[in-house]
């Protein structure tokens, strides 16, 4: 299906501040920077563990997915990326092996990258995220 890597562990928190408390400050993580996603309404911190990262996503507002996550379950382990090559192909094959996408289809993600959630009644309740980089220049400087 085009795997090509584990990307992040993406981390429901109420406010990045405490997040980064611990991921950064007590727990020695690298942080490779924040933004916002306002397509997902979340505010965003990247950090890196070894050859993958922790996403610690906060809501931007009371209707973000994040926030209503929080409210039913509380902070805690939102989803798991997987980064692939070619992410309309992969969402095609896995279709067609039965599974579903929840929330509309690739949308704008973290670093520009494109992005799509399988449902998890049918990933034994884990949110997995598909995600694809911008596809790099093929000009080489
Ligand atoms: N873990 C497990 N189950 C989850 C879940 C989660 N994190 N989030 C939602 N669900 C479950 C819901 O409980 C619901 O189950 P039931 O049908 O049994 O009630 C089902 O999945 C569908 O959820 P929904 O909220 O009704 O469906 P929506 O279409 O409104 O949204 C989803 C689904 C997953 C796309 C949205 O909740 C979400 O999390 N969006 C992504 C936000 C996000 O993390 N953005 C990251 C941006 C940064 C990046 O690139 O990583």
């Amino acid at each position: 299906v085009g795997l090509r890597s584990f990307s992040h562990i993406g981390i429901a928190v109420t406010a990045i501040e405490s997040g980064l408390r611990l991921y950064r400050d007590v727990l020695g993580l690298e942080l490779e920077g924040t933004e916002e996603v306002s397509e997902q309404k979340v505010r965003v911190a990247m950090l890196r563990a070894g050859t993958t990262r922790v996403e610690l996503l906060e809501p931007l507002s009371d209707e973000s997915a994040v926030a209503k996550f929080i409210a039913k379950r509380g902070p805690g382990i939102h989803h798991i990326a997987l980064e692939v090559e070619d992410i309309d192909r992969t969402l095609e094959t896995l279709v067609a092996d039965g599974l579903e996408v929840v929330g509309g289809g690739p949308k704008p993600g973290a670093g520009g990258a494109r992005a799509a959630f399988l449902h998890p009644k049918g990933t034994g309740g884990v949110l997995i995220e598909l995600c694809a980089r911008k596809a790099r220049s093929r000009i080489t400087p």
